[in-house]
């Protein structure tokens, strides 16, 4: 056991594995076949964990193990183990309020910080494959059933105050995570902070005029505030491409780590910022016109219909199954009544439709100025290039974070991106 971690814990490598997963009945036989014939090898290129493949006779699984620190830095930054814990529980609730949207457990162990999920395969990290201009038409239809489903069952509108308050017990202890995100999303990279960068000296003056620029300031900070006090639902917490695997028909969300009750903006921010990031990278990349045309163009009409499809099923979710203790129907009698609070739900979509575009701009600036960076820039090798894609994808998450008033639907969003691509 290494000092500070919980006794019974230690860092597995792939002998311990093995042998580990030889004596879990469960695991033994969704892999078939002796252990000795097992392959295992780890594979992570996450941020904070390990991750190991292994694959037996007859199947396989993918082992996720957290690390007592963040991978990225080492072991000079600490990060508690729950955060194992937090995001089982996590994956238990998505799996039944989205099912089929995210990897079945196969075994979890406390102790060792350790889950053991179904292998996804012949599934790629999304945000590889839009580095490489493929395109995923059953996308926009999983992602906003799961974002849709999993925000409101577990929010005001269909659970009862106790059991909500309840579940936002369960998971206030996942707060080291959270100060991740307060720290490198909502701060650091609007202030002289160690840890930033970027790769290129063409962004230096940029970098600059973001840590100058108070509006900015402000409205970062409005959206931290939100983040730290709005318990709206439970959230994925880091839901980027690189969370979401994918194959042309199928799509599963991994990684809710980050997992808390926290606003449901910050959720489709992410999935949003994430295919803006994509559609201003397309540029670096290799690829001929006619494709890069199909892609950009199916990226922003995913923009689109990302946020209109989980709109209208949230929406009808509302209308067809509010359980909850918010907005009781006996407030609302008769036609009068039900226009009025059809109404209601209306301006709740605008204003999260507001908190979406603010969170939207604070994931794009956060990958360009801050620690944690994405493929979809850093693969572009022209370095004057890339600065350009990131310029432009900076400049538009400025507009989007202080002019959020301005962008009432979701195409203003996207038509104010092809207006920069062309800037
Ligand atoms: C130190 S962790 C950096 C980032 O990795 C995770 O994927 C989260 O996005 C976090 O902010
Ligand atoms: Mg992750």
């Amino acid at each position: 056991a290494r000092q500070g971690t919980p006794s019974g814990y230690r860092i597995l490598n792939e002998t311990d594995l093995r042998d580990y997963l030889a004596g879990i009945a469960a695991v033994a036989a969704q892999l078939g076949g002796p252990a000795d014939r097992w392959s295992i090898t780890e594979v992570g290129d996450g941020n904070l964990n390990l991750v190991f493949i292994v694959k037996g006779t007859s199947g396989g699984l993918a082992v996720k193990q957290a690390l007592p620190y963040v991978r990225l830095v080492g072991e000079s930054w600490p990060l508690p183990l729950s955060r194992a814990h937090f995001e089982h529980l996590a994956l238990t609730h998505q799996g039944r309020l989205a099912p089929g949207l995210v990897p079945a457990i196969i075994h979890h162990d406390p102790a060792l910080a350790l889950t053991a999920m179904e292998l996804l395969e012949p599934h790629i990290i999304m945000r590889k494959g839009l580095v490489a201009g493929a395109i995923y038409p059953a996308f926009v239809d999983h992602i906003t059933t799961f974002m849709a489903r999993t925000l409101f069952f577990s929010s005001d509108l269909a659970l009862s105050a106790a059991a909500k308050k309840e579940a936002i017990a369960s998971f206030a202890g996942n707060h080291a995570l959270c100060k991740i995100t307060e720290d490198l999303i909502f701060t650091d990279p609007y202030r002289s902070a160690e840890q930033n960068r970027w790769t290129s000296p063409w962004l230096d003056a940029t970098a600059a005029d973001i840590r100058a620029d108070l509006d900015l300031h402000v409205a970062v900070s409005r959206l931290k505030l939100q983040f730290l006090s709005r318990a709206e639902a439970l959230i994925h917490g880091d839901l980027h491409t690189g969370s979401i695997m994918v194959t042309e028909t199928e799509t599963k969300v991994i990684d809710p780590e980050f997992a808390f009750y926290g606003p449901m903006g910050f959720d489709v921010g992410a999935v949003l910022a994430n295919l803006l990031m994509a559609y201003f990278a397309s540029v670096g990349h290799e690829r001929s016109p006619g494709e890069r045309e199909a892609f950009e163009s199916w990226v922003l009409s995913t923009v689109d219909q990302v946020w209109s499809g989980f709109a209208g099923k949230f929406l009808e979710l509302w209308r067809s199954e509010s359980t909850g203790d918010a907005y009781p129907l006996s407030l609302f009698p008769g036609e009068a009544g039900a226009a009025r609070l059809e109404a209601e739900r209306q301006a709740y979509m605008a204003r999260l439709f507001q908190d979406a575009v603010g969170f939207t701009a604070a994931k794009i600036i956060r990958r360009i100025l801050g620690l944690a960076h994405n493929i979809d820039f850093e693969l572009i090798a022209d370095e004057r290039r890339r600065a350009s894609c990131e310029a432009r994808a900076l400049r538009l998450a400025r507009t989007l974070m202080v002019e959020t008033a301005s962008f009432t639907t979701i195409e203003a969003v996207t038509r104010a991106a092809r207006e920069l691509r062309q800037w």
